[in-house]
């Protein structure tokens, strides 16, 4: 069989406003400067890059109770939506370089409006599913999911440029992975949802094999939707990914960052994929900021077929087709 070239569009998305701290929407171009798209091209991926998203500067923006910037996040987003439909419209795997991940609800919404049904896997030290009234930081980066499950919708108070967002993904449809700090209410939404969780505990009961095998067993076992990956660095231990706005000690290690991507490539249904939360300014060094660059670009290689065991170029027979 002939392995055929994956079309890749790489979206930026150099927003921070769904978190107080500034520095995020410097991820893009950083990773984009680390060579993501050489590497992609090497590897044989046929890549695009369409830009930064543009996002309008400043708008009068007050907190709505708690929540915080509730009008830049619902504005950045629905521009966001867009580009990614037009990625999807044009064939091509979606790849969102953030940016805060506030914006993984433009990015899920896009490629949902595009293709209909995804399933979503969420790796993350936390699980960004409060809602607008259980936040208690009012930061809207912790809040993503909520928005796109259908079952909270009723939780979901009506806010200003939010209206455009569908709920899109439905719970049984959403998989977990890399959890250690998760907010009480969070908490009692995923047990009350009935939400598939891997958290750290698991991934030390279980092992990231096991993990990996009963994600993939539990997401192809009904219709197989396209996988939309959110992949937030912060989920990667802080000694390996040190640059970002949230760490949480007792994290996944680099090689089992990797193994995730490596695995979900394999599935061959990876449709959309984020990549968020790389924060150059929360480096300690130049040195915590390459570290913490150079792994968001080797998950993003690794969500491309790059194997550790070697790969060589297309048009050749490849390892994986048997
Ligand atoms: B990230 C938090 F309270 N749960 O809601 C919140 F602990 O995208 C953290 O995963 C959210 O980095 C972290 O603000 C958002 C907090
Ligand atoms: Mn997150
Ligand atoms: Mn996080
Ligand atoms: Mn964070």
């Amino acid at each position: 069989a002939l392995r055929p070239r994956a079309a890749v569009g790489v979206v930026g998305a150099p927003f921070s406003r769904g978190q107080p701290r500034g520095g995020v929407e410097g991820g893009p171009d950083l990773i984009r400067a680390a060579g993501l798209l050489d590497r992609l091209n090497q590897q044989g991926c046929e890549v695009k890059d369409y830009g930064n998203v543009a996002f309008e500067d400043v708008v009068v923006d007050e907190p709505i109770g708690r929540v915080k910037c509730v009008r830049a996040v619902g504005g950045a987003n629905q521009r966001l939506s867009e580009v990614v439909q037009a990625v999807k419209r044009d064939g091509r795997t979606s790849v969102m370089l953030g940016g805060d991940h506030s914006l993984a609800i433009g990015s899920v919404h896009g490629h949902a409006a595009a293709v209909g049904g995804v399933a979503v896997v969420w790796v993350d030290a936390h699980a960004d599913v409060n809602t607008p009234l259980s936040s208690h930081t009012g930061n809207l980066h912790g809040q993503p999911m909520s928005f796109l499950l259908h079952e909270l919708q009723h939780e979901i108070p009506v806010l200003p440029n939010f209206s455009w967002i569908k709920p899109c993904v439905w719970a049984k449809d959403l998989v977990y992975v890399g959890l250690r700090d998760l907010d009480p209410a969070e908490h009692y939404i995923l047990k009350l949802l009935g939400v598939k969780v891997f958290s750290m505990t698991d991934v030390d009961h279980l092992g990231v094999a096991r993990v990996m095998e009963e994600t993939c067993e539990y997401l192809c076992a009904r219709v197989k939707k396209p996988i939309h990956l959110s992949y937030d660095i912060d989920a990667i231990d802080p000694s390996v990914a040190p640059a970002t706005g949230t760490p949480v000690v007792g994290g996944l290690t680099y090689r089992e960052g990797v193994y995730i991507a490596e695995q979900l490539s394999q599935t061959g249904l990876l449709s959309a994929v984020d990549l968020v939360e790389v924060n150059p300014l929360r480096g300690q060094t130049e040195k915590e900021v390459q570290a913490t660059v150079g792994t968001a670009v080797d998950l993003l290689l690794a969500c491309f077929g790059r194997l550790r065991s070697g790969n060589h170029p297309p048009g050749l027979p490849s390892e994986t087709d048997k």
